[in-house]
């Protein structure tokens, strides 16, 4: 197979270069990873338990800084939710078998699907990463890979993705209830998320007080919102998965912290904007996600991110 991963940072940087030790990849990236990887290739590097046995991997995608016109049997989109439309426009340019978004918060799969003339399946991805330096991502833990179509159900196109991601070595299961599994991921970033950005803490904070209450009030009021928009996500199931990935992701930090402690734009309005705006469609109040929200989208406006 092969394939475009559009946006080469973190998570894009780890799925494209373990994607190439089996196929013909092709990361999209910004100017300095370009430059680096195009002069020493992609070091994968990772410590800690039961990542350490996987790495170091030296990869060679090929790479570039031009998204236009490309034609692959798969692109994977992992830019950042407000970069999806530019990406989607870059996109239909090029002809594609199938489109995969591995991309946090929702409505990343319907802006790709307005644009690109290719079917866009809907993924989450577990894996911790972190870009070092250009040319450099660590693999901070192993986790697996969900993929399947947009709007559940069975999916040949889903099958042969996946294949081709087991093939590469990363632990990747198809499934046809993407819809529920992608509101579960948005209940375990509302519940994550801002809180350890706004607190700069790393992801086990939100397991101890106070910090827990709060990180639980957000993803039961994302559950909520899941089940007024027709998906079935328990309270229990929601707070359930919350704690595991706190706890099994405790000494990480979440993307929304990286971005803060970055200075750079976070994806507030995919994730917390998302549950708030579906929210008010529907008639409910998340007082706890809404407040997370103006918090994040103050601190950004203070530096001019938005
Ligand atoms: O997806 C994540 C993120 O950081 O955006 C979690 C699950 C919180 C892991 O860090």
């Amino acid at each position: 197979m092969n394939a475009v991963v559009f946006g080469a940072g973190s998570l894009g940087s780890l799925v494209g270069g373990l994607l190439a030790r089996e196929h013909d990849v092709t990361l999209v990236a910004r100017a300095d990873q370009a430059r680096a990887v195009s002069e020493s290739g992609l070091q994968i590097v990772g410590a800690g338990e039961g990542v350490a046995d996987e790495f170091p991997v030296h990869s060679s995608p090929s790479v570039t800084t031009d998204g236009t016109e490309l034609n692959a049997d798969l692109a994977v989109v992992t830019v950042k939710s407000f970069d999806t439309a530019a990406a989607a426009a870059a996109l239909s340019t090029g002809s594609f078998d199938a489109v995969l978004s591995l991309q946090n918060g929702m409505g990343n799969e319907a802006t790709l699907a307005a644009r690109v003339d290719a079917p866009v399946l809907a993924g989450t991805a577990t894996y911790g990463a972190l870009l070092r330096e250009p040319g450099v991502v660590e693999c901070t833990g192993l986790g697996e890979v969900v993929l399947g179509a947009r709007d559940g159900g069975p999916s040949t196109i889903a099958e042969r993705v996946g294949q081709a991601f087991a093939a590469a070595g990363i632990e990747t299961t198809v499934a046809e209830d993407m819809p529920r599994r992608l509101w579960e991921k948005i209940a375990v970033n509302a519940g994550i998320n801002a809180v350890t950005a706004l607190t700069e803490t790393e992801n086990g904070a939100v397991l101890e007080a106070p910090a827990n209450e709060l990180a639980r009030t957000a993803t039961r009021e994302t559950a909520r919102v899941a089940r007024e928009c027709g998906v079935s996500l328990s309270d229990r199931a929601a707070l359930a998965a919350m704690e595991a990935v706190a706890a099994a992701t405790a000494a990480n930090t979440s993307s929304m912290a990286q971005d803060l402690l970055a200075d750079r734009r976070t994806e507030i309005d995919a994730i917390h904007g998302y549950v708030v705006d579906r929210a008010a469609e529907t008639g409910l109040d998340v007082p706890t996600v809404r407040t997370l929200t103006a918090l994040i989208r103050t601190w950004e406006r203070g530096r001019d991110l938005r």
